[in-house]
């Protein structure tokens, strides 16, 4: 018992095992590459270089992850902290194309960060146990804390094809309380109670994103299409969104502030908000804090 203890926690920490990870897994997901670098700045630069600059090596649904990031990167500027060892750090290419080999439309882009997130929503249930919800618009939530954000980005499309998206996902599988960086953080560890195997959970999230991903792709990037079941993207992730119906305030992009109830989805993925004198806002990237009905105060 005290040998298989000892295996579980070195692999919560420690280097990817790199056996666990290997061409089968690749395979079995779909992924056209899986490299797990020691160190890196951030995933998410390095894939988005290494697509740019190596366009026929790094084909859609190439994988790069990481033991540990120097220079994690969250959305406008901010940064993405894990102790090295403690957490997943991924980021995939996607070059994506319908069926009949025609590009998809790059509106169906705002879809892919939902698509990650319902991924790795999945992935937690089955390696975990955990019940995770998505805030809007990519944290993944356990308990109203977050265990995971999600990055996108464009990177040059190969060739003169339309651009190819980085999509990056940080997950905090190991780290105790004092190991992450904000008091509204948690950790798989933590919020599950019980050391989880970082192998397990990236390959989880590897195979759901890719069993999505190729029917989204197969339904040309239409987000009522059916997808692993029978709803379509837009409504799982309805479903799956905490912000939904809740008061809520939003700091747009410029600094400008709105304030009212998130009613729903456009068919962009942007937030509906309706402001008290009835204005309606689709948002379509901004910080949400969820507010309490009753004091105004943060929830
Ligand atoms: C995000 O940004 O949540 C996107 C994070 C994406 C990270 C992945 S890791 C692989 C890939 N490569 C990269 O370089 N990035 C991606 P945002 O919504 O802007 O949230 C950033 C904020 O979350 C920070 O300002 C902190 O307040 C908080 N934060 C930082 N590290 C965190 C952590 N480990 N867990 C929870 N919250 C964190």
């Amino acid at each position: 018992m005290e040998s298989q203890g000892q295996e579980q926690e070195g692999k919560a920490r420690g280097p990817l095992d790199r056996a666990l990870l290997g061409a089968e897994l690749a395979q079995a997901a779909g992924l056209s590459r899986l490299e797990i670098l020691e160190e890196v700045g951030s995933t998410n630069s390095e894939l988005a270089r290494l697509a740019e600059a190596e366009p026929d090596a790094w084909a859609d649904l190439a994988v790069l992850a990481a033991d540990h990031q120097t220079a994690g990167r969250g959305r406008l500027h901010r940064h993405w902290e894990s102790p090295a060892g403690t957490s997943i750090a991924v980021s995939l290419l996607l070059r994506p194309h319908s069926r009949s080999g025609r590009p998809l439309p790059t509106q169906s882009y705002s879809w892919f960060s939902p698509l990650a997130a319902l991924a790795l929503r999945e992935a937690l249930a089955e390696t975990a146990g955990l019940e995770a919800s998505v805030k809007w618009p990519n944290d993944v939530v356990v308990d109203g804390r977050k265990i995971s954000g999600i990055l996108a980005q464009l990177a040059p499309g190969a060739h003169g094809e339309p651009p190819a998206v980085v999509l990056g996902t940080g997950i905090n599988v190991g780290q105790s309380e004092d190991e992450l960086p904000v008091p509204t953080a948690t950790s798989v560890r933590i919020a599950a109670g019980r050391e989880v195997a970082r192998e397990d959970l990236l390959a989880a999230y590897l195979a759901a994103f890719g069993r999505r991903y190729r029917q989204f792709c197969a339904a040309d990037g239409d987000p009522n299409a059916p997808l692993v079941g029978d709803r379509g993207l837009m409504g799982q992730i309805e479903d799956a969104t905490v912000t939904l119906g809740k008061r809520v305030r939003v700091e747009l992009p410029g600094g400008r502030m709105l304030e009212g109830r998130a009613t729903g989805l456009d068919r962009h993925g942007a937030l509906v908000v309706l402001e008290d004198d009835g204005s309606r806002h689709a948002v379509a990237a901004g910080d949400v804090v969820h507010l309490r009905p009753a004091d105004g105060g943060y929830a």
